[in-house]
């Protein structure tokens, strides 16, 4: 594994060029140093040919390799760290789970807290968020600042659209939950003292007394649902919590 991302790092370093996993095996990697890829669009800024798909990035601090996906568009490399689409994952995990991420880059994932904090302390960074309804249509919200910060803090959440010249066609779901701390059925850091949101919601997010996303929420079968609040929830898309979204994406870039 540590040797891949090694080698994938210098194909772009070296070579100048990003190639999908699993080929040149045989390249070899001068030093740690000039493999360091720190997110999607470097690998688009070391390739502009560079295609979407699943890449092994390594920030710069020392910690291991891991793998994403990238969303590879006319505006630069996005890192996707959540994507929800058939339910074909359970997103109803524990504090552990979330820390190291789980699912596939490919299809359901959650890039896990440890690895969003690492890409974005490593920068300032934006995040794109897409979300999809059951008759297919879409809406997505930009922030111009997301970050989130280390497990000591338990991942606090920073996000706010400041600056942000078009902002996109989604109501704003996330600004409520700026300076939250994250909560998993098993860790409360909610605001509210009459239990733990992750348990009511049956999801794991920065939740408040309340909440007006719940991205991570239980999958159902698109569209209004009948029990409130379980289901993966974006409130502005109907200005309901009796509404779950087909599919969601989020994604991050480093600010221009
Ligand atoms: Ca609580």
């Amino acid at each position: 594994m540590y040797s891949r991302i090694i080698i994938i790092g210098c194909m772009m370093v070296v070579l100048g060029s990003s190639l999908p996993m699993g080929d040149h095996e045989s390249l070899v990697c001068p030093s740690r140093k000039k493999c360091l890829i720190r997110d999607c669009g470097e690998i688009l800024e070391n390739d502009p040919s560079a295609q979407s798909g699943d890449y092994l990035i390594l920030p710069h601090d020392g910690k291991p390799e891991f793998m994403v996906y990238c969303d590879m568009r006319e505006d630069g490399g996005w890192t996707v760290i959540q994507r929800r689409e058939d339910g074909s994952v359970n997103f109803y995990r524990n504090w552990a789970d979330y820390k190291d991420g789980f699912g596939n880059v490919n299809s359901e994932f959650w890039l896990g807290n440890e690895q969003i904090n690492r890409i974005t302390f490593d920068g300032d960074y934006e995040i794109l968020i897409e979300l999809t309804g059951h008759l297919n249509t879409m809406q997505y919200r930009r922030y111009s600042h997301f970050r989130i910060g280390t497990e000591q803090s338990n991942y606090t959440l920073t996000i706010s659209d400041e600056g942000t010249g078009f902002r996109g066609n989604a109501g704003d779901a996330m600004t409520f939950h700026n300076n939250q701390q994250f909560s998993t059925y098993d860790r409360d850091n909610d605001k509210s003292s009459f239990g733990n949101g992750a348990v009511s919601y049956k999801g794991a997010w920065w939740f408040k007394n309340g909440y007006h996303s719940n991205l991570n929420g239980p999958y159902q079968t698109p569209g209004p649902i009948s029990v409130f609040s379980r289901g993966i929830v974006w409130y502005h898309f109907t200005g309901t919590h009796r509404y779950s979204l087909k599919k969601t994406v989020m994604m991050v870039k480093r600010a221009p």
